[in-house]
């Protein structure tokens, strides 16, 4: 973690917008100045130090953005521009964003703050941005063309809108919708309560992060935005497995993290070792008689997510999506399945025409970890992350838990690894080895057949590759 760039310089700005307009001359001088942040480190929490307390949430490589007060009015300033993000160490991709980043960054209010957004659009198309979820005027819920003009590149425009109803919320283009999200415009939206809620705890931790996917060909920069689904870079906050930091806690925390989908399909987010309620919806917090613990929740595109948890396990716990090509990073995807196939004899036919030609995933696909292929530069290994008991093969959208007795409250930094308690680490048997008793009958059924099989067949079949269009 590094530290914070401080509040930008107070400036006075005048009058007060009434609906999305472009700012005058007079008023762009005196435009709050935007802040730009390009690390992809996750920034510590922004406790606010103007207007209404609040416990501030940490973005998962992210940041929240600094405000200034003007007659008690928080202003913040966009600037939609394109952006180079670091996806992974080594991995670095051509996106567009908002203030140095994408995502954008986190904006953080309290319900019942009047808000003020300036939106610079530094893009080489038009935009505008949809406040997604929120209470306000018609004229501020930003769909281009039917709630305003679209921004113009070299364009200023204003939002301004009283933030009603505590929550979590997200914001994204409403204009070229398909090519701006797939190219990394987005961003969370935190609305504090005002006051003790019925029906929101205090925490001691509050994490945040988006799902995004993007479709980049191994070698290049730029993602693809025609791709409808099948995507190859599946991330949380533009960053992928084992680029995403961990999510330190100290054991006995009450952890609080928030899930927005801005993908194209959804995802079952899983949590090891703890059971955790889902407390939030896009429609604000969840009535009590309606909780229920679970470890996976699935969160559909265009929703968000709230979840709670007693972090009373200590460990590293895995963090992730349920998909398992969504812990993954980018392959060649019409692979077919080739475990159980013998194919010695073919590949050295082969290798005496293509010397360097090797099979693959004979064995599973685990051995990809260990091969050194040479692959283009800038390309993320499809699955990578060295444990300490050996590679983690994932990617994409994975994090770790960390629970730590010691973990002072605040503290952020990853601890390491988890030391073990002796004896509770699962171990190689190395007794004798009983052989098992196997029942060899076939199987009934719930009907009797009329016609018989002459001789009882094994399907024995190699799948043919298909593409998987239906995530
Ligand atoms: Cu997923």
């Amino acid at each position: 973690m590094t530290s914070r760039r401080d509040f930008f310089r107070l400036a006075s700005i005048a009058g007060g917008a009434v609906a999305a307009s472009a700012v005058s001359r007079v008023a762009l001088a005196a435009l709050p100045e935007p802040v730009i942040q390009t690390s992809p480190d996750t920034m510590p929490p922004l406790v606010p130090n103007t207007g209404r307390s609040y416990n501030p949430v940490v973005t998962l490589n992210g940041w929240t953005l600094p405000w200034r007060m003007n007659n008690g009015v928080k202003e913040f300033h966009l600037v939609a521009e394109p952006v180079v993000r670091e996806m992974a160490p080594g991995f670095k991709a051509h996106l567009w964003g908002y203030n140095g980043q994408s995502p954008g960054p986190t904006i953080e209010v309290v319900e019942g703050d009047r808000v003020r957004i300036f939106v610079t659009n530094k893009l080489p198309e038009h935009t505008s941005i949809h406040w997604h979820g929120q209470r306000l005027p018609n004229g501020m819920d930003g769909v281009a063309g039917l709630n305003q003009p679209a921004i113009q590149p070299g364009k200023t425009f204003v939002y301004e809108f009283v933030a009603r109803r505590p929550g979590t919320f997200m914001y994204h283009p409403h204009a070229d919708e398909m090519t701006q999200m797939a190219m990394g415009m987005m961003g969370f939206w935190i609305t504090h309560p005002k006051a003790k809620h019925p029906l929101i705890d205090e925490v001691n931790r509050d994490f945040c992060f988006l799902l995004n996917a993007y479709d980049i060909d191994p070698g290049s920069y730029t993602p693809k935005i025609m791709t409808m689904l099948d995507f190859n870079l599946w991330s949380w906050n533009s960053r992928i497995f084992p680029g995403i930091d961990s999510l330190s806690v100290r054991l006995n925390d009450k952890v609080r993290i928030r899930i927005g989908n801005l993908t194209m399909t959804n995802h079952p987010i899983h949590l090891h070792g703890h059971e955790f309620l889902v407390t939030g919806t896009d429609g604000g917090p969840t009535p009590k008689s309606t909780r229920w613990y679970e470890v996976t929740t699935d969160v559909a595109v265009g929703q968000m997510r709230q979840i709670e948890f007693l972090a009373d396990e200590e460990g590293d716990w895995a963090f992730h999506c349920h998909k398992s090509h969504h812990t993954m990073n980018a392959m060649g995807h019409n692979v077919p399945t080739l475990i159980g196939v013998d194919h010695r004899g073919i590949a050295k036919k082969i290798n005496s025409l293509i010397p360097d030609y090797m099979v693959m995933g004979e064995r599973g696909m685990a051995d990809m970890t260990e091969m050194e292929m040479p692959i283009p530069d800038n390309t993320a290994p499809m699955m990578t992350g060295e444990g300490p008991f050996g590679s983690v093969e994932m990617g994409g959208m994975f994090s770790v838990l960390k629970v730590r007795r010691d973990q002072k409250p605040g503290d952020y930094s990853n601890p390491g690894w988890f030391k073990h308690p002796e004896g509770t680490v699962a171990h190689e048997y190395t007794g004798p080895l009983a052989e098992p008793a196997r029942f060899k009958a076939e199987g009934g059924q719930s009907m009797p057949r009329i016609q018989k099989p002459p001789t009882p067949t094994e399907v024995k079949v190699r799948k043919p590759s298909s593409g998987h269009e239906n995530h």
